[in-house]
């Protein structure tokens, strides 16, 4: 196989977090409290003054059976506060409910996200239509707390939950032939209001894309929750990618459907405006939008009186561990 296995020393647990926190918080997981996370009470949020104001949620039984063992703080980042909850779930971009930073929070609760079926075909030896479930079931649950910047400039700290897209691409077995991992959104008109106006450019559904190679990276996740509980609709529940060090409209939401191809898929922003959006997408302050500097950044949350910008780092901060990707590649020409 062409397909190299993730080392996961390559990154996880290298960065470590205040310890006491995490200590803390899996006693308190192990502990009687732990009966409310699993009655869909985000008991996170109350052992941790990082998970302030999280919203209970009913989850699925198999993500707080998943909940319970999972591996907190497997990624970290250090000396950067997580994002407060109510704003990484108000300020959105989820153009399928509107172009407003605002709609996808006013919006996504009509989509309905159980039963939610995820087509997988091309290159592959395993194709078929998977759940959820299906799709992580034997993978651990790992908490990801990563850097997520926007082509917008503006950035926020995001503790996901999520297994590495690396083991779910290898129970599917991808062929030899399979070059590229083409994403696709649903595109369910009546419980998407952004897709009834006749405004949007986009050329539904939503579509995303890797190499193989960076899709088989250990960085690279596939979401199903965030801030300790099931993901809120407007972050693309029920499952959607995370690629940390390319910019955040790589992240897909709301995945229905992944295909393995050969030749590299067109992608929703990359067609719409070539000029300004590539299919690479890496976060890289030496190279511009052709309207705005890519070089530093609005880390939310932000006011008009103290708008918090900080320097962008070379892919996100993620340069040692994915550098490599790019070898004599002109990420001028490749942005
Ligand atoms: N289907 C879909 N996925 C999407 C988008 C979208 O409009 N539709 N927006 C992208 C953009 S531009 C960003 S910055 C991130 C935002 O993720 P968040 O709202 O969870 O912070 O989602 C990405 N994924
Ligand atoms: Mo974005």
């Amino acid at each position: 196989m062409l397909i190299r296995t993730p080392r996961r020393s390559d990154c996880l647990e290298s960065e470590v977090t205040p310890e006491a926190l995490y200590l803390n918080r899996r006693r308190f997981m192990q502990g009687a409290a732990f009966s409310a996370a699993a009655a869909g009470l985000p008991a996170i949020a109350q052992a941790d003054p990082r998970y302030a104001g999280v919203e209970p949620a009913n989850a699925p039984v198999w993500f707080d059976e998943k909940l319970r063992q999972a591996n907190w703080g497997a990624v970290t980042v250090k000396n950067e506060a997580i994002t407060p909850y109510p704003d990484a779930t108000h300020y959105n971009n989820f153009y399928e409910f509107g172009p407003d930073k605002g709609d996808p929070a006013r919006h996504a609760s009509q989509l309905v996200t159980e039963p939610w079926v995820v087509t997988v075909d091309g290159e592959v030896a395993k194709p078929g239509k998977y759940s959820i479930e299906d799709l992580v079931s034997d993978a651990a649950l790992e908490e990801r707390i990563y850097r997520l910047r926007c082509v917008e400039a503006w950035s926020m700290v995001i503790p996901w939950l999520g297994v590495s897209l690396a083991d779910l691409i290898s129970r599917l077995e991808p062929t030899t032939d399979a070059k590229y991992v083409r994403f696709e959104t649903l595109a369910r008109p009546e419980q998407m209001p952004g897709m009834r106006t006749g405004f949007s450019l986009i050329d539904w559904p939503y579509v995303e894309g890797l190499r193989m190679d960076e899709a088989m990276h250990p960085l690279s996740l596939i979401a199903v929750g965030m801030y300790g509980r099931v993901l809120p609709n407007q972050n693309g529940a029920p499952m959607r990618l995370v690629v940390p060090w390319k910019y955040g409209f790589k992240s897909i939401k709301s995945i229905v459907r992944i295909s393995f191809v050969r030749e590299q898929p067109a992608t929703t922003w990359e067609s719409m405006a070539p000029q300004e959006y590539g299919f690479y997408a890496n976060v890289n302050p030496n190279v511009s939008h052709p309207r705005w500097s890519q070089a530093r950044e609005r880390r939310l949350p932000g006011s008009l009186f103290s708008p918090n910008v900080r320097e962008t780092q070379m892919f996100n901060g993620y340069k040692e561990e994915v550098a490599h990707l790019y070898t004599g590649m002109d990420l001028r020409k490749n942005y």
